[in-house]
């Protein structure tokens, strides 16, 4: 595997930052993850325009524009022979000394890796997922917003690993407030009849692609789909519960809280948006070459 830094591509073994990068000492940077989907790397500029929107909300000046960056992705995806695959990346605050002040890093570190992932084993996206709700908030918006893509993860790890002690893969997190936010690495969506609702971003979902991709798609099915304030009451009474996300796709979720959603089977909605999902990645995308 050949990984991209700072423009250059090396073999993984040599692929190394400095033990004081501002990245792995404090969790200062930021990132995105990325689908390649037959030969295309799927909504490119989205993730692009997010990256920058959480470099800018951290004051981190990336020092490299827009179409270079894309760039860099279509580049190591070809460097790795990628079709169909994950790509992760990254942008640290880079090398400083120790003490917070990222005044004193001068050089941000760009890391593009071209990899796969799976978040949820196979067979869970026809039986469905079982979820429980997380006691830890979402962070609250004015201490990280939700929206910065971020090194740092730990809201969403200390809630996942509450997750895998109840013996489940995902937990739903509610805001400060009480509102449902998202899942650990997802979005969440309920259907009620026709109507399709998601939490607004101010209640501490990331602005996920894969949800704008899915309300688009979603109203082009001719279903009502709103940005919604819920509670777990709402999320416990759906007809059918699902999550989005670049790494997870499109998931049903059939167990709330020992709740049964729905019928218990992942449902005729979420499958048709699957369908419709995975038709679009077959032809959207910007071309590996
Ligand atoms: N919420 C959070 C907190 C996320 O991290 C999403 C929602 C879904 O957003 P997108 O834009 O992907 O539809 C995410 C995305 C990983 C991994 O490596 C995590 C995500 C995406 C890709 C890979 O675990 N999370």
């Amino acid at each position: 595997m050949n990984i991209y830094i700072n423009g250059k591509l090396v073999p993984e073994k040599d692929a190394k930052i400095s033990v004081f990068d501002h990245g792995l000492l404090y969790g200062d940077g930021v990132f995105e993850g990325i689908r390649a989907y037959h030969g295309r790397v799927f909504m490119l500029e989205a993730h692009i325009d997010r990256l920058y929107r959480s470099a800018q909300a951290i004051a981190l000046r990336i020092p490299i524009g827009k179409a270079a960056m894309a760039a860099a992705v279509v580049k190591t995806c070809k460097a790795n022979g990628t079709r169909d695959g994950y790509v992760r990346l990254v942008v640290t605050r880079g090398v400083g000394s120790l003490g917070l002040n990222p005044y004193q890093c001068k050089t941000p570190q760009i890391i593009v890796i071209a990899a796969k992932i799976q978040l949820y084993p196979g067979a869970l996206y026809e039986q469905g997922l079982r979820v429980v709700t997380a006691g830890t908030p979402r962070n609250h918006n004015e201490s990280v917003s939700p929206n910065i893509k971020s090194l740092n993860y730990l809201n969403n790890i200390m809630a996942k690993i509450e997750a895998i002690n109840a013996g489940v893969l995902e937990v739903i997190m509610l805001n400060p407030q009480g509102f449902v936010a998202e899942a650990s690495g997802d979005n969440v969506f309920a259907l009620s009849g026709r109507e399709l609702s998601t939490p607004p971003v101010s209640c501490g979902a990331l602005e996920g692609i894969t949800r704008n991709v899915v309300i688009r798609l979603a109203a082009q099915a001719g279903l009502d789909v709103r940005e919604k304030i819920l509670t777990r009451y709402d999320l416990y009474n759906a007809d059918e519960l699902f999550l989005t996300g670049t790494a997870a796709e499109i998931i049903g979720v059939v167990d709330m809280d020992r709740r049964t959603i729905g019928n218990g089977k992942v449902g005729p909605v979420t499958r048709d948006l699957t369908r419709r999902f995975r038709a679009l990645t077959q032809t959207e995308g910007a071309p590996i070459g």
